[in-house]
């Protein structure tokens, strides 16, 4: 496909539009959507999502309370077809993640699965409970086309170096761009069956994971939450395609060598991808070797979605994200930011910037940090740092910001989690670094100095005072105490020391 006939439709379903016009039809009897022995047909994802729809119509802005259901996925279809920005919480945030959420945000209501207990932090929203039922009549369902490609449909919060996180404003031009070059890139067809734990609150599992597979007409298994076993299970049971994160590629590794059937099946499967996160080469080679299949990566950011990928019809090779996706320009930058790498030497690093229909809007209530993230003639500044192969081929060699972890495939501010260990009475001072883990790519580490040395706050309150006020995956796993932060003149922390101590 050429850059200039990708689909830029704003009807984001067109198989839900098919299955609404004509209920009785054979496309409304396809599978869309299952997680665990719960499943909707396009049918009656019509007739549920739309009430669903109509209900949040008149709602500025809509969230939802993203837990790994069924209801969540109804949810976010209802919002995209009504055209109301949808704004995915993680239901494991803290309290002070989702106040900062909500207050920024500014949603009119909450969508959450009847019976789901919401925290003291979304008690001023009203809530709207996501009843799914199917014997409602599709008819009278919004037009997913009437909405403009340029307006918001999803609001998704990621976190930057310091403070709390911002929501990246994502157009429905974004999506609809993105889910077609993966389509070109990966063959994706309304044939294929995806299966995945991934969270619903970030791009990789609910644009990707959902989103795709009802863009294509195609169906989704999701397993509630990663575990090999069901990645077997499904992959038995006629799903073709795997999405994961590095974190759980590696676990698949790990299991491999005493699961024969697990090997088999992925052998089979018709696409392995990986992304959020690089895979490192082992893990590529164990499970190549292991199956003798090889596992694909793609290249992604919640502010621009997907910008490369090893394509299903070209080499896959370990270590390398693939080409530019079809509409997305991608150069490399010298350390000005605008001076352009030429070479193509598999040597020359440079920064990752990209442009294209793929790109979110803006940082929501965030004019200077938008306009920081973009060169003067329109370029993303991912802050990736790169090479590029003589075939045009990507290799991420590092990040420009030190202070930017990625822990089991989520990106996690250092600065915010030294907020946050600030607030903890024990703890006078704090520097949080990554280090490497075999299993999550990069754990946290905390550098403390406790208030009172005689009895420094332990690991796990520490864990649980983090997991408290931001997340669970934003906790340190390790905690060392000293008596002072290494500075420099100018009284900056000096973290390499740290993590070189
Ligand atoms: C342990 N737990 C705790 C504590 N200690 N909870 C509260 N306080 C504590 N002190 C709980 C956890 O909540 C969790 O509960 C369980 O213990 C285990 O936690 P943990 O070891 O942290 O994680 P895990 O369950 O082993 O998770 C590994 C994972 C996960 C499944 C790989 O990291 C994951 O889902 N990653 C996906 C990230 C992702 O989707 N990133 C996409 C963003 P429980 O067992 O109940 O859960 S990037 C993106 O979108 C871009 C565009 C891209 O390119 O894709
Ligand atoms: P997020 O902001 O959570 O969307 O994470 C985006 C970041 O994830 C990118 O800027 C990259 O650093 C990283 N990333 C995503 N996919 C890959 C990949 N396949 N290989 C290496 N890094 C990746």
């Amino acid at each position: 496909m050429s850059p200039l006939s990708l689909d830029l439709s704003p009807d984001l379903f067109p198989a839900l539009t098919e299955a609404q016009a004509d209920p009785d039809g054979p496309g409304a009897h396809r599978p869309a959507l299952h997680f665990g022995d719960r499943s909707l047909t396009y049918g009656e994802l019509a007739a549920t999502a739309s009430p669903l729809a109509a209900r949040v119509a008149e709602a500025g802005r809509i969230a939802v309370w993203a837990t790994p259901t069924l209801e969540t996925a109804v949810a976010v279809v209802a919002a995209l077809l009504a055209g109301v920005p949808a704004v995915p919480l993680n239901p494991k945030s803290g309290e002070s993640e989702l106040g900062h959420i909500v207050s920024d945000s500014a949603p009119t209501l909450v969508l959450a699965a009847p019976g789901t207990q919401l925290p003291p932090a979304l008690a001023a929203l009203e809530r709207l409970d996501i009843d799914i039922d199917t014997s409602a009549p599709a008819a009278g369902l919004p037009s997913p086309g009437t909405s403009d490609p340029e307006s918001p449909a999803l609001i998704v919060y990621t976190s930057g170096t310091t403070g709390p996180p911002k929501g990246a404003v994502i157009p429905r031009r974004a999506i609809a761009t993105t889910l077609d070059a993966l389509a070109d890139a990966w063959q994706w067809t309304g044939d294929d069956v995806l299966v995945h734990g991934l969270p619903l609150f970030h791009v990789h599992g609910l644009i990707l994971g959902i989103l795709g597979p009802l863009r294509r007409g195609g169906s989704v298994r999701h397993l509630g939450r990663f575990e090999t076993a069901g990645v077997a299970r499904e992959l038995s049971e006629g799903a073709t395609m795997l999405f994961g994160v590095p974190t759980m590629y590696h676990r698949i590794a790990e299991t491999l060598p005493d699961d024969p059937a697990l090997a088999k099946v992925l052998a089979r499967a018709r696409l392995l991808v990986s992304g959020s996160a690089a895979l490192p080469v082992h893990d590529h080679e164990r499970i190549a070797q292991a199956t003798g299949r090889r596992v694909i990566e793609r290249y992604g950011m919640t502010e621009t979605l997907m910008n490369t990928s090893v394509r299903a019809d070209g080499e896959p090779r370990a270590g390398t994200v693939g080409v530019p996706l079809p509409g997305v320009e991608l150069r490399l930058t010298e350390e000005d930011g605008t001076t352009a790498v030429e070479a193509y030497d598999g040597e020359t690093v440079g920064e990752i910037q990209v442009r294209g229909p793929n790109l979110f809007t803006e940082y929501l209530n965030r004019p200077e940090a938008t306009a920081a993230a973009f060169t003067e003639d329109g370029w993303f500044r991912t802050g990736d740092m790169a090479v590029r192969d003589p075939d045009g081929y990507v290799r991420i060699v590092g990040r420009k910001a030190t202070d930017l972890i990625k822990s089991g495939g989520y990106k996690i501010g250092a600065g915010e989690i030294e907020n946050a260990l600030l607030e903890h009475p024990g703890v006078r001072e704090a520097a949080v670094t990554g280090e490497p883990d075999a299993d999550l790519g990069e754990r946290i580490v905390a550098w403390i100095v406790p208030a009172d040395p005689q009895s420094p706050p332990t690991v796990a309150e520490l864990a649980d005072h983090v997991a408290r006020r931001l997340a669970p995956h934003k906790r340190p796993r390790v905690v060392h105490h000293l008596d002072a932060l290494p500075r420099n003149d100018m009284g900056k922390i000096m973290k390499r020391a740290l993590t070189h101590d």
